[in-house]
Parts: structure tokens; C-alpha cells; sequence
């Protein structure tokens, strides 16, 4: 089993990710990982902070020679921003004078639940680790555990659908490798040319109104074997457990599988994917994939397609009512240098998420400490299932 921890504050020195479960002989490629952080630093909308950023991994554990040992990994990601922030994020007690403390909750971060649940007097304790800063460390473990099913042929790939109201279609006959070429192309990391013009302009409102936009992401994965996940434990069940990846993501306020909410208001007969047979390949076939690639918490071999719905950034150039938590007095929501519109990022991010999550499932399904262990037990049961 892969698990994983990030440490870091958003203005602290680094942000730090160990991953415990990786088994041992994967060629590790650190420049895919970087690529990974760049595309997530990208895309239309984003504040000051990414031009001061250049996220790079630096492995302090877990690989030598450029393979995994079966050891825990750890990346150490710098914050360079850091360096403008040394006094006002300081270890040492003597410092706490160079900090202005925040006390105006913005409505919609984690500021005031988390003062008062914590007992802080400064919103900033909150906010450093609430931050979606944190997302790098997500990135870079999503992006060393593609690395594990990548051998396997599985490519996953994240993308913008929509952002504010406006809807970028993605061509249904478009493979992933060409969405990917195209998405990778466009500023807000669309397959629709029309709609990025519009989604351009709306940024570009949205940000002289001093607001903020929202939107919703697409993930893809395909190469995937049947079977991953499974239906006899809640907590075992493939589409519960990217559910709870994705959900936990900074803004996450909705996730769906396939036709997912769409689901509700058709006849079971026009939803569920009717199942066929191709004598020449010997494998079980689908006429259609509305359930999204998963059935009873497992794969179906067919691709994976989940959609998240992140919420406009909390922030506001022009905030929100809110109250003073020392003086309770009525005030604007605190200002805090943040991004118009981080949709873009977001699409690499849920992508990274998924990632890890079906690297954990293939891991556990083909279970060994060694990649030449795990590729037997993979073609062993993909024989398998071709002898059904
Ligand atoms: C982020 C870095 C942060 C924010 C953003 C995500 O940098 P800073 O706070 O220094 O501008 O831009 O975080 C938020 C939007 C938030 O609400 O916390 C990043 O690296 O993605």
C-alpha cells in the first residue's frame, strides 16, 4: 500500500512529501516530476506568487541511481518566496513582533473555523497550511506514482471542462494523447479554442470586478486493467477512494463519475453500459461508458472519467462582509496576495490526485516488492482474465 504525508507552510522554507509503500526498481525520472510542477505553476488567471516560484523536487530519501529501493521517498520542494517572509514566518519566539497578525476572516477559507477550533489569535497560522500551496507536494507524489503504472501502459490525464459559465467542449472521438497535446497548448487548458477565448475574457472582467472564478475539471485514465478496487469493504472500493483524494483538495465542492449527478434523472435502461463480447480479443466489451469506468468500486477496464467541481478562490480584491475576531467589529474580509482564477492549475492537480490513487489500487491488486514481482503477478492475471 502507498500512503503518504506533505508538511510546509505556504511562506514557510519548503514544503515537504514522504511516500512509504513504493516498491523497489521503478526508474524514477525527477525532470517528468518537474514537468508535472511547471504545468501546475501555469495557466490564465494566476496571481504574483507563481513568478517568484520554481518548483523543483529534491530528493532526500528513497532513491539512488535513479530507481526506488522499496524505502520511503521524500521531496523537499523550496518555497523561494520564503525569502521576503523569513522574519514573519520564523521559528523563534523573539520574532513574533515582525508579524502583524491577520484577524479578518475571509469568508470561505478555513480562517475563522480554524482559529477557533485551534485557539489562534492570528488567521495567519490557519491560512499557510489551508493555502493550496500545498498542492505542489500533492503534485510531485501524484507525479512519482504515474511513474508506477506508466510501465503498465495507464496514462491519466486532467483538463478544464468549464470555468465560470462558460463550457468548453471536449471532442468525443479525440484520443487522450491528443487531448493531451491540445490541452497542454491552451492557456486555460481547454480542447475548445471558442470557449478558451471566452474564458480569457472573463478572467480578464472578473479580475477588474475584483472577484474571483470557479470551475470544473476532468480527469481521464485509460490502459486500465478490470478489476482495480473492490466491492466486498467500504473503504476498499476504487471510486470512494479517488472521491476522497479529489474532495480533499483545496475548494473541492463536488465530484462525479462518469454521467455521474445526470445519473439520477434517466431510466436505468438509457444509463447502465450494456456488455458485449469480442471473440478475436477475447475480452468483455461495453457499448457505451456512462458509469465513468467504475462498477461496484471496481474497474471495468473501460477509461476512468471523473469530473471535480473546485469553487471560485476565496479571496476577494473586493471581500466579503466579515467580523473582526479581536474586536468583533464588522470588517472586510482580509486581503491576501491570491490568483483571479486557478482552474487551469487545478486540472494538473485533480489529475496528480487520481494518479496516486489508481497507482495505490494497481500496487495492491498486483502486490510485490520489486517491479519484476509485480509485472509477473500483472500478466499473470491479465492471462487470467483472456482464459475466462
Ligand atoms: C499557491 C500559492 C499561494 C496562492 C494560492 C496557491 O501563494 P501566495 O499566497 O503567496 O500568493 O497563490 O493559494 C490560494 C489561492 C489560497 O487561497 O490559499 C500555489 O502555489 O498554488
Amino acid at each position: 500500500m502507498l500512503r503518504f504525508l506533505t508538511a510546509g507552510e505556504s511562506h514557510g522554507p519548503e514544503l515537504v512529501a514522504t511516500v512509504e509503500g513504493a516498491p523497489a526498481g521503478f526508474e524514477i525520472d525527477l525532470a517528468r516530476i518537474n514537468y508535472d510542477l511547471a504545468r501546475r505553476q501555469k495557466g490564465y488567471g494566476r496571481g504574483g506568487r507563481m513568478a517568484i516560484e520554481r518548483d523543483e523536487v529534491r530528493v532526500v530519501a528513497g532513491i539512488r541511481f535513479g530507481r526506488t529501493m522499496g524505502s520511503p521517498v521524500t521531496f523537499i520542494i523550496e518555497n523561494r518566496d520564503f525569502k521576503n517572509w523569513e522574519k514573519r514566518m520564523s521559528v523563534d519566539p523573539g520574532d513574533r513582533g515582525e508579524a502583524k497578525p491577520v484577524t479578518r476572516p475571509r469568508p470561505g477559507h478555513a480562517d475563522l473555523a480554524g482559529v477557533l477550533k485551534y485557539n489562534l489569535d492570528d488567521i495567519r497560522d490557519v491560512l499557510e497550511r489551508a493555502s493550496a500551496r500545498e498542492t505542489t507536494a500533492r503534485v510531485a507524489i501524484g507525479s512519482f506514482a504515474k511513474q508506477f503504472i506508466d510501465p503498465f501502459g495507464i496514462s491519466v490525464l486532467g483538463y478544464v471542462v468549464s470555468i465560470g459559465g462558460t463550457e468548453a467542449r471536449v471532442p468525443p472521438e479525440m484520443s487522450i494523447e491528443d487531448l493531451r497535446r491540445v490541452t497542454e497548448d491552451s492557456q486555460v487548458r481547454v480542447a475548445d479554442p471558442a470557449a478558451e477565448h471566452g474564458i480569457i475574457a472573463a478572467i480578464d472582467e472578473c479580475k477588474k470586478a475584483g472577484d474571483t472564478l470557479g470551475g470544473v475539471v476532468e480527469v481521464i485514465a485509460s490502459g486500465l486493467p478490470v478489476g482495480l478496487g473492490s466491492h466486498v469493504q467500504w473503504d476498499r472500493k476504487l471510486d470512494g477512494r479517488i472521491a476522497h483524494a479529489l474532495m480533499s483538495l483545496q475548494a473541492v465542492k463536488g465530484v462525479e463519475f462518469g454521467m455521474g449527478f445526470g445519473a439520477a434523472r434517466v431510466l436505468g435502461s438509457e444509463l447502465h453500459d450494456e456488455i458485449g463480447y469480442d471473440r478475436e480479443e477475447r475480452r468483455f466489451t461495453r457499448h457505451s461508458n456512462n458509469s465513468g469506468g467504475t462498477e461496484g468500486g471496481m474497474t471495468t477496464g473501460e477509461p476512468l472519467r471523473v469530473r471535480v467541481a473546485f469553487k471560485p478562490l476565496s479571496t476577494l480584491m473586493r471581500p466579503l462582509r466579515s467580523a473582526d475576531i479581536k474586536t468583533k467589529a464588522e470588517a472586510a474580509g482580509a486581503i491576501e496576495r491570491s490568483d483571479v482564477c486557478a482552474i487551469p492549475a487545478a486540472a494538473v492537480i485533480a489529475e496528480n490526485a487520481v494518479a496516486f490513487e489508481l497507482a495505490n489500487a494497481f500496487l495492491e491488486k498486483f502486490a510485490g516488492d520489486s517491479l519484476v514481482e509485480i509485472t509477473r503477478n500483472y500478466r499473470g492475471y491479465l492471462e487470467q482474465v483472456r482464459n475466462f
